[in-house]
């Protein structure tokens, strides 16, 4: 199913005067606030977000999955799932596969769709936390890590493997993350744990064509309950530093343990030029994957100040790649993207909102009560027609969410595919 440009104005023309009527209210307060209110919905419209491939299903737990109904059963599929994502917000405007969840068979064809709907092809994955049907190793103790050189060497064939399909689309970044680690005291030898990922992702980043980006996600446990190799920012960072100049730390936010300020590792990170990628969910407990922004807001709009900052200041970062990756246990899937991408939208304007040079002096005369004020005066306001605008003028829905319910997509998609059809994934 696509969505056409026309569906999604008719549904507009509806909620066209409460927005212009919200919107003026905002321009307006905005503007006598020095705020270049046009510029700021330019900064919104260009911010775009990948989808993974593996999100547009029904997500699960170790204690089950629930379907969702009308899920799209291949790559195509999810492309059109994407396009319909994209059609409504204007600001999904890339998939990221996993390998080998999602292999291409016809990459002319595929690579077709992706244009027609208006989709670049963004950091491709590398999958060696599964066993692999007729693959001759396993990873059950570990992949990159393993303490057996033919293990290791399966996973480095695999990522270099994903490599080549990414290139074959116009990606232009590989994400690695490693479930290695251990369950128990004494399974494993840190040190050599960690010299063998080092020496392996050396070896993938020998094929890493110039114009690439690795990426090195952390995370502090899960699947492994008592050690992982990669656990967290600095040992990421580390290994980055030790491949070389286009190897990044990726910043997952559910990839730390509780109260842990992300924040600061942003900023650290970006000052060093070494923010490659991010992966937005959001989290009570561990690595819940929830919708963006439905637990902690305000963390997300603090997270988002820095990487604004970042994207200002540290021109020795480059521009990171953004992608959502959560998990949608009971909503449908695209309801639940469409949320996230509004709660990433609605953290980075209030972020944009931000006096910097008020904060700045504020910060250097120690006035702590107005660097608070200055931060939650951009919290608190809202933003939303400012998002809506920025929609507006791309060619998307002032309500997604709304929109989507009115031109009853989920329904279309149940009719064309199918109750019990099925996405590859975890
Ligand atoms: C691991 O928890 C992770 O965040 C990595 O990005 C994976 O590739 C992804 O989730 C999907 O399993
Ligand atoms: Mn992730």
């Amino acid at each position: 199913m696509e969505i056409k440009k026309e569906q999604v104005s008719t549904v507009n023309q509806k909620n066209i005067e409460a927005h212009e009527g919200s919107f003026d209210f905002l321009a307006n307060r905005l503007g006598k606030e020095g705020i270049d209110v046009e510029s700021l919905i330019q900064k919104l419209a260009n911010f775009q977000v990948a989808i993974p491939s593996w999100a547009l299903g029904a997500g699960g737990t170790r204690f089950g999955r629930f379907s969702f109904y009308g899920e799209p059963s291949s790559l195509e599929q999810k492309l059109d799932d994407v396009g319909i994502l994209h059609s409504l917000t204007q600001t999904a405007g890339a998939i990221s596969l996993h390998i080998p969840w999602d292999i291409p068979t016809d990459y002319r064809a595929i690579k077709e769709r992706a244009v027609s709907l208006g989709l670049k092809f963004d950091a491709v994955n590398s999958n060696t936390f599964q066993d692999q049907k007729k693959a001759p190793e396993s990873y059950r103790f570990g992949s990159l890590a393993n303490s057996n050189e033919s293990i290791r060497q399966q996973a480095i064939d695999h990522n270099i493997e994903v490599l080549e399909i990414g290139k074959k689309l116009g990606s232009k970044s590989l994400t690695v993350w490693l479930a290695d680690g251990s369950s128990f005291p004494g399974q494993t030898n840190f040190q050599r744990a960690f010299t063998n990922t080092m020496e392996s992702l050396k070896e993938i980043y020998k094929d890493l064509p110039e114009d690439w980006k690795m990426f090195i996600e952390y995370k502090p446990y899960e699947p492994n309950f008592y050690s992982t190799v990669i656990q967290d920012w600095g040992t990421s960072h580390l290994l980055a530093n030790e491949c070389g100049d286009k190897a990044y730390t990726l910043v997952d936010l559910g990839h730390h343990l509780p109260n842990t300020n992300i924040e600061q590792i942003v900023a650290t990170l970006m000052m060093r030029g070494k923010l490659g990628g991010f992966h937005f969910n959001d989290s009570k407990y561990g690595d819940d994957d929830l919708t963006v922004g439905s637990i902690k807001p305000y963390a997300l709009f603090l997270i988002f100040n820095e990487l604004v900052y970042g994207m200002e200041n540290n021109s020795q970062n480059p521009y990171p790649a953004w992608m959502i990756d959560a998990s949608h246990n009971i909503k449908d899937p695209l309801e639940d993207l469409m949320q996230s991408l509004e709660a990433i939208q609605e953290a980075y304007a209030k972020a944009l909102l931000i006096n910097q040079s008020e904060l700045k002096d504020a910060q250097e005369a120690h006035d702590v009560t107005l660097c608070q004020e200055i931060l939650q005066n951009a919290y608190r306001t809202d933003v939303r027609p400012l998002l809506q605008r920025a929609r507006l003028k791309t060619g998307g829905a002032i309500d997604p969410i709304k929109t989507y319910r009115s031109l009853a997509v989920r329904k279309n998609l149940i009719k064309e595919r199918g109750k019990h059809s099925f996405a590859t994934g975890l």
